[in-house]
């Protein structure tokens, strides 16, 4: 049996929700409410000690990190490939995974600025609970991040415009390579694009904003529409019932 803890429209839930979609594996997806700060529930953390979601078990295996587990469900099930066969495109498309790594640290002081269900319960607390609350947080980053959020009056313009320049060098790495082959690891659909899909999206919506456009990267917002409309990634990035707050449901694929 496959477990999908996850949570909601969150872009690591999204890439992890997209892989099993893709390769048309059904699971049993339990919503963790991060705005009721499930993710640091014992029984939560005993899954997943980072306290971040999503986690995939499978017949008893816990597997964390979206990467890392769109990683494991190929090796799992092998069939419906989306890794490439040749090495040297595998080893672009695990750079791809890096990026997509890299994106999820990146966004998250935008996430914490612009607001998220997680996000606006923070902001909900007061002082005190807050100070609780950072003490429940299990990586030191994460904890920082949110106290600099939420208590030293936010990042700084300088560490913003950082963010946004790693960002723009993403996406110019996907100019890049789009000028070369239609996916980002070539001439085949892969985890490159699987695990980067998401991220773009936050990008052009929270950290680029009216920065990515046709005129700007003309090849890289070719390759967002398309793949912006494959089906399965229409499903798993839509409003459904398993994005919110539900007892756990089987999902077909
Ligand atoms: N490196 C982790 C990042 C996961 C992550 O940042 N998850 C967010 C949702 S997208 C989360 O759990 N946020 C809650 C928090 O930061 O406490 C992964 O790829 O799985």
């Amino acid at each position: 049996m496959i477990e999908l803890y996850h949570a909601g429209l969150s872009t690591c839930s999204k890439k992890v929700r997209l892989c099993l979609k893709e390769k048309g594996i059904d699971y049993v997806s339990h919503y963790v409410d991060t705005s009721r700060f499930e993710h640091h529930h014992p029984d939560y953390l005993a899954l997943n000690p980072n306290g971040l979601v999503p986690t995939l078990v499978h017949n008893g295996v816990v597997v964390i990190e979206s990467s890392i587990i769109n990683e494991y469900i190929e090796d799992a099930f092998p069939e419906t490939p989306l890794r490439p066969a040749d090495p040297g495109k595998r080893a672009h498309m695990r750079l791809w995974s890096r990026f997509s790594d890299e994106a999820a640290t990146l966004s998250y002081a935008f996430t914490l600025a612009s607001g998220n269900g997680f996000a606006n319960a923070l902001r909900g607390l007061d002082e005190a609970e807050l100070e609780a609350r950072l003490e429940q947080f299990p990586l030191p980053e994460r904890r920082a991040a949110v106290a600099k959020a939420l208590l030293e009056g936010g990042a700084s313009d300088a560490e913003l415009e950082s963010s946004r320049a790693r960002a723009v060098a993403i996406v110019t790495q996907a100019e890049q390579d789009l000028a070369k082959a239609p996916y980002l690891a070539g001439d085949d659909y892969s985890l490159a694009d699987v695990n980067m899909i998401a991220h773009i999206e936050r990008f052009r919506d929270r950290i680029l904003p009216g920065r990515f456009t046709p005129q700007t990267y003309p090849r890289t917002f070719e390759w967002f529409g398309r793949i912006m409309d494959r089906p399965k990634v229409k499903e798993a990035f839509a409003n459904s019932a398993e994005t919110r707050p539900t007892p756990p449901t089987s999902v077909s694929a």
